[in-house]
């Protein structure tokens, strides 16, 4: 049995702007855990309402008469009493390893994340909160907000240092827990949640392994912190996001870096996901139904799955062809390892692939990827990475089978590093 669960969460003048990192730490834990929550807008001057507590600050989780405060806290009491639910921190060293992690993030980022964004809180607040937060902020600072704000391009810089650590990490790994998130990642991401509700500043480019670790965090829990609302002037204007300027030119992936797992539709209605399945992955990706190259490669593959399957590599193949052309795919090339669809234009960008469009109806009816091969690693790393750019430039099989074998006996680094 769950006792019924309330949060008392930091909100803007708008409810649904809820920006607390300390805050977003409990909600994800919550979801973590699989726990169903009733959250309450706070706001800084309601301390009357959070008294039972004993202070004066939030997040504070109400669980039956008990009135619990202090992120961490609240996290060692969801572990201690759902000891059955997926648990927080794997085991005592993970949970000390964790609490580390969560005083990093509250006495070193924090303060960093601070110094970017706090001078554009004052915007979300309701009225009654401006001036006590004006107030308490610029005194523990010591500065106004004007004198910060000021300084933003210095603040940025030191921002990029404290996160030394964070990007070395992620470089190595998918998350700060490992192959999975659990509460040290929780305990980071509440900053950059806070500044993605709050701020429209960029903290980290693009291309840095801290952002495709947040891209990470924000699909977590079904997308509960991408779901959330942020303010107007937060969200990325569109000639300038991401997503628009990736949909114009390829993006190049670097090997060496986990690869954001990505979700693909199986001919069986199942969800098939790349780059998080713990063991050796490969994925062809293959121009369609319409190109019998990629039909009698198809075969190919499968002549060498079990060779791959004895090495411990999985074998799968995508294409952006609909569910019906691919099921007429797999009635002709008969192979036994998943054949995929669902491979968006946005995702082939996001993986550099090159896109063509058909040359006439008859061809497809729709713009489809040109031949490549991607190889994960079981940490989620990406080892290997072929892109071609027309039908006849296809990596040559028993190459790769070969390849393969001498990668995982040797431990053979992955090469191709350098940026
Ligand atoms: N160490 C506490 C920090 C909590 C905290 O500072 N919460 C802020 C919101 S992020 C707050 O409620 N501040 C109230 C105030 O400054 O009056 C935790 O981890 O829960």
């Amino acid at each position: 049995m769950t006792a019924d669960l309330r949060l008392f969460e930091l909100a803007g003048a708008d409810d649904a702007i809820r920006f607390s990192p300390n805050c977003w730490r409990t909600r994800l834990a919550l979801a973590h855990k699989g726990l169903p929550v009733e959250t309450v807008a706070w706001r800084f001057t309601e301390k009357d309402a959070i008294a039972k507590s004993g202070q004066g600050k939030v997040p504070v989780l109400v669980a039956g008469d008990q009135w619990l405060y202090e992120s961490w806290d609240i996290a060692e009491y969801l572990e201690d009493t759902y000891p059955d639910q997926p648990s927080l921190f794997g085991c005592p060293q993970g949970r000390a390893a964790a609490r580390f992690v969560s005083q990093w993030a509250s006495e070193a980022l924090h303060p960093a994340v601070a110094r970017v964004v706090v001078p554009e809180i004052p915007a979300a607040l309701h009225e009654k909160d401006k001036e006590y937060f004006r107030t308490t902020r610029e005194a523990a600072f010591g500065r106004t907000f004007e004198a910060i704000a000021a300084e933003r391009d210095e603040a940025l810089r030191a921002l990029n240092r404290t996160l030394a650590p964070l990007r070395s990490t992620l470089t190595n790994q998918l998350y700060v827990a490992g192959a999975a998130p659990a509460y040290a990642d929780h305990a980071v991401f509440g900053a950059f949640q806070w500044a993605r509700v709050i701020s429209p500043a960029t903290l980290i480019a693009s291309d840095d392994p801290v952002s495709g670790w947040v891209e990470r965090m924000l699909d977590a829990y079904n997308g509960l912190a991408r779901s959330a609302k942020r303010m107007a002037n937060a969200e990325p204007h569109p000639s300038t996001s991401q997503e628009n300027s990736t949909m114009n030119m390829t993006s190049k992936l670097h090997p060496g870096q986990p690869l954001n797992p990505i979700t693909f539709k199986q001919l069986d209605g199942g969800d098939f996901t790349f780059g998080a399945s713990g063991g050796w992955q490969a994925l062809f990706v293959i121009r369609g139904q319409h190109c019998p190259i990629c039909k009698s490669y198809l075969s190919e593959i499968e002549q060498r799955r079990e060779a791959l399957a004895a090495l411990g590599v999985s074998v799968a193949a995508v294409s952006a062809d609909s569910e019906a052309q691919t099921r007429i795919t797999a009635e002709a090339a008969k192979v036994n390892f998943p054949l995929l669809y669902g491979l968006d234009e946005a995702t082939m960008h996001r993986l550099g692939l090159y896109v063509s469009e058909p040359r006439s109806a008859q061809e497809t009816d729709h713009r489809f990827p040109e031949p490549a091969l991607f190889v994960v690693n079981p940490q989620g790393v990406l080892h290997l990475v072929d892109i071609a750019n027309a039908p006849f430039l296809r990596p040559d099989l028993d190459r790769i089978v070969r390849g393969l074998g001498f990668i995982i006996e040797k431990a053979y680094p992955i090469r191709g590093t350098l940026k």
